[in-house]
């Protein structure tokens, strides 16, 4: 028999595919954004300000914390303009009926701004409470390095899209943290004593500031970026309340305090400046 073609356009699917379900930016969320690059630009200010009367030679920590906020306030200015942003999707996952599987994609907004922001800034807060605390160029090295890999394993997991991508990179930035912290706060406990009380005491309370302050950081990570139970907006408040405290206040504290307690300063050599 002849075979026999009726143009039946076969089956009609019975499962209509549901579209992307997105999690993007709202009006709270721009709005912070933008206030927080205000802020950001007045601490740079200010820093700079402050750094007047002071001879090149004891500015050390005023270009570093100053570097500090002008990197923020680039990287705010990009994200409140609607720049240095993307959408990550991945399978949606039922967290009420615990099934794998719901059937649909989730992209939510990522702000990978941030990632380019933390791979310069945190280094240098590094370096600032490194030259605190005295510790030597090699352990303020590592420390700098562990804190890269950290944050480039979160702007991988943030751009990840199965679990293993995601969970993998972010446990890897956990364990670079983990580095970061045996460095500096540990390390520098120690070779901070020989810089005399006062700024033992100082240290001391800006590196416990400094990394309760920074374990926030991975943990509204886990539960925003990771897991999706916030929305874009809350977790925009939420780091934009962190980055106020770790980059504008500890910038103040260090500064006035650099000021009122002589023994803060580094022997910067010659290279950095010649009086
Ligand atoms: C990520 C995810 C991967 C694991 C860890 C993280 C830690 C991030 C930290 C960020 C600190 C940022 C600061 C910004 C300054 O304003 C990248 C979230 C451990 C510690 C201090």
């Amino acid at each position: 028999a002849k075979p026999t073609h009726t143009g039946s356009p076969g089956p009609i699917p019975t499962v209509i595919p549901t579209p992307p379900q997105f999690q993007e930016i709202g009006e709270t969320g721009h709005r912070t954004l933008w206030v927080v690059f205000a802020l950001m630009v007045l601490s740079s200010g200010l820093f700079a300000l402050m750094s007047w009367n002071v001879p090149i030679s004891k500015r050390l920590y005023h270009v570093i914390t100053t570097l500090i906020t002008i990197t923020a306030s680039l990287s705010y200015f990009a994200m409140a303009s609607g720049h240095a942003t993307s959408f990550s999707c991945s399978p949606a996952k039922d967290h009420h009926k615990h099934v794998p599987d719901v059937g649909y994609t989730e992209c939510r907004q990522v702000f990978w701004g941030r990632y380019v922001d933390w791979a310069i800034t945190t280094p240098l807060l590094l370096l600032d409470l490194s030259l605190l605390a005295g510790i030597d160029g090699a352990h303020t090295l590592m420390a700098v390095v562990a804190d890269v890999i950290m944050v480039l394993s979160g702007l991988f997991a943030s751009q990840g899209n199965t679990p293993t991508q995601r969970w993998g990179w972010y446990a890897i930035g956990c364990v670079s943290y983990l580095f970061v912290i045996w460095h500096v706060a540990l390390h520098g406990a120690r070779t901070v004593t020989a810089k005399g009380r006062g700024v033992t005491k100082l240290f001391s309370s800006l590196a416990l500031f400094t990394f309760v302050l920074w374990t926030a950081y991975p943990i509204v990570w886990g539960i925003a970026d990771g897991a999706h139970r916030t929305t874009v907006d809350t977790e925009i408040l939420i780091y934009a309340v962190l980055d106020i405290l770790a980059k504008p206040v500890f910038g103040l504290w260090l500064l006035f305090s650099h000021r009122a307690l002589a023994e803060t300063n580094v022997d910067v050599g010659g290279w950095w400046s010649h009086g």
